[in-house]
């Protein structure tokens, strides 16, 4: 049976839950890019992760940077026909169809399929969280020291207390990303930031 962790990673401003401004993010965070890379990568053994995103997270990743290497990239559109790969993207139209074509993908390159990560956009978080599969989300809470302008926001409640998500202590996140280092309060120009895990409560 085919059964990966799906976890939502993702990078927001507290309070507001921004997360985005003009179809991009509203920071560059280098660090914090790198602790993507890193955690969304990161296998145990011989598997390989899988990346879900929407077609216009998609279409903001810088085209050298896709598809996000050593990675299974999935892009989800309602307006592909089939599922397909193409270039080793696999294209789908819904979350059931990309599991689908990650087990029989991972078959077919004889890798497991290990984590899937929900990586975005406000469209595909809001109609993912509520997806009994996805177990975790990982949250970069970002605090700015002058206001930030965003015009897109996470889909549902976290930072203002969420009925469904409990933050999970620190040595939790450390278990669950392995020998990758975790560092406190990082500042990166106008902002400050911390990496966290929450499950269901
Ligand atoms: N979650 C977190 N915590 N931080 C993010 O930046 C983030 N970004 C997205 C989704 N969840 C996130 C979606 N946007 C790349 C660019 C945009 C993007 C996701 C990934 C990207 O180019 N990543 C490269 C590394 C690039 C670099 O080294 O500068 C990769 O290989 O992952």
């Amino acid at each position: 049976e085919f059964k990966p962790t799906i976890a939502i990673i993702v990078a927001a401003l507290r309070p507001s839950g921004g997360i985005g401004l003009n179809g991009k993010m509203p920071w560059r965070l280098r660090k914090e890019i790198r602790y993507f890379k890193d955690v969304t990568t990161r296998t145990t053994g011989t598997g390989i992760n899988a990346v879900i995103m929407g077609r216009r997270t998609w279409e903001s990743i810088p085209s050298k940077f896709r598809p996000l290497p050593d990675r299974v990239n999935v892009v989800l559109s309602r307006s592909f026909k089939n599922e397909m790969v193409d270039n080793n993207v696999i294209h789908a139209n819904s979350i059931d169809k990309s599991l689908e074509q990650l087990q029989s993908y991972g078959t077919s390159i004889a890798k497991q399929i290990q984590r899937v990560f929900i990586i975005g956009g406000a469209e595909i978080y809001r109609e993912l969280v509520n997806d009994p599969a996805v177990s975790h989300l990982l949250v970069t809470e970002i605090d700015a020291k002058e206001p930030v302008e965003v015009d897109t926001f996470l889909g549902f409640p976290l930072f203002e207390g969420s009925a469904v998500w409990e933050k999970r202590p620190q040595k939790e996140l450390q278990s669950f990303i392995g020998d990758i280092e975790l560092e406190n309060d990082i500042e990166e120009g106008n902002f400050v930031y911390n990496y966290t895990l929450w499950t269901r409560k």
